[in-house]
């Protein structure tokens, strides 16, 4: 006997082909059964009329900035007016000013920002969101956020350690010696209070370099932590092959990715995640190398990069029409990249990001006419149920 069961549903579980009469069981929290209509035989405790919707893996956002106090509304006044988003970051705003606010920031005040703008993902469906600290940068602010992720409520969270985002205001000039305290305090703190799922780099001139993001990854395979990167956003200095390098989950953003940094993350196995938000709100022009992403045979991801700075972007389905109409990607690849690409950026593949046996009965219900318009309307959300679980009330 199963706990509940949805009939006439549609089925995409990205591991196979469309389900057009199909049904989805769940037990204690997994899926106990999928397949076609016709052949459930079984029995539930509850049984749930979808009414034709359409049922897809609940959406995994494998790249956010989402816990920060304070507003940047006032920078993209100012790159209206023409200044660029390095030159506001080298005279002390972007990251920076986003740092002061959440520095004197309450851990109270942190969580009911964070919990409220989560709000969106939940109503678009989401299951899992990645949550990157980076907006404190001392030792006390950077702990302060991973533990605001680990409470926030209503989806799966996974911390990822930030530490080298911007090189705070009292290192000044002393870049090495910040990365010295961030892998000699701050990063080993903040892994023995088991806040940290995966270690993160911002590698980049207006950031470190890969020698020091290097340093980092050393000190993280050390505890046992996988990596990811922020590699080539603004310039290719390398990023993704580094990543590569050290057997990275993930290389993001990658619009200066050359080829040969391609060929490095196809070896590896690392996911490419693609941050269309970012490159919308920068009005960037360079695009990643997507065809040879594709050539190569690299997972795609796809996430909101969702930060105050560069994209503050809190909707998992914009990102993905802007991935198709920006990137040219197809709606099928944007869904695989909310899905099952997202799923193995975080290391999660085994349980999520595919409707398959004994996976976690995450899912959400969508009332459209096939899932391709997920990634083709703009601004709707026809979100009509969100499973987690198997619990269709998933409110923690
Ligand atoms: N890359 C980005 O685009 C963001 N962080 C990063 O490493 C920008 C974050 C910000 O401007 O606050
Ligand atoms: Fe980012």
């Amino acid at each position: 006997m199963h706990d509940a069961v949805w009939l006439n549903a549609r089925l995409a579980t990205m591991a196979g082909p469309l389900i057009r009469d199909g049904a989805l069981a769940a037990t204690d929290g997994r899926i106990s059964w999928i397949g076609e209509r016709r052949e459930w035989k079984e029995g539930a405790r509850a049984e749930h009329d979808a009414q034709g919707a359409w049922i897809l893996p609940g959406f995994i956002d494998c790249h956010t900035h989402l816990v920060y106090a304070g507003s940047r509304a006032h920078e993209f006044e100012l790159r209206l007016q023409g200044a660029s988003y390095e030159e506001i970051a080298k005279a002390g705003g972007g990251i920076l000013s986003t740092v002061r606010a959440t520095r004197a920031a309450s851990q109270a005040e942190l969580l009911s920002l964070a919990q409220r703008r989560l709000r969106s993902w939940l109503a678009e469906g989401a299951a899992v969101v990645e949550v990157k600290s980076g907006y404190g940068l001392d030792r006390d602010t950077e702990l302060k956020t991973l533990r605001v992720a680990r409470q926030l409520t209503g989806v799966t969270v996974k911390t990822t350690f930030l530490g080298a985002h911007a090189l705070p205001e009292e290192y000044k000039g002393r870049a090495d010696a910040y990365i010295d305290f961030v892998c000699d305090e701050t990063l080993p703190a903040a892994a023995a209070e088991k806040l940290v799922d995966a270690v993160d780099a911002f590698c980049e001139r207006i950031a470190f370099s890969p020698q020091q993001t290097a340093r980092i990854f050393e000190v993280a395979k050390r505890l046992g932590l996988p990596v990811k990167l922020h590699a080539d956003q603004l310039s290719d200095l390398g990023g993704a092959a580094l990543a590569a390098k050290h057997g990275a989950l993930s290389a993001d953003h990658l619009e200066y990715t050359a080829e040969s940094g391609v060929e490095a993350l196809a070896r590896s196995g690392s996911v490419a995640v693609l941050l269309p938000g970012a490159f919308y709100f920068l009005r960037e022009t360079r695009l990643p190398p997507i065809a040879a992403l594709r050539r190569h045979g690299v997972p795609i991801a796809l996430a909101t990069d969702h930060n105050p700075g560069s994209s503050p972007l809190s909707s998992p389905l914009l990102a993905m029409n802007m991935a198709c109409t920006l990137f040219r990607l197809t709606p099928v690849e944007a869904l695989a990249g909310f899905t099952v690409h997202a799923a193995r950026a975080l290391g999660m593949q085994s349980s999520h990001g595919t409707l398959e046996l004994g996976k976690a009965a995450d899912f959400a219900l969508w009332e459209i006419a096939s899932p391709a318009e997920l990634a083709y309307a703009i601004g709707a959300n026809p979100c009509v149920g969100r499973i987690r679980a198997g619990n269709s009330d998933p409110g923690s």
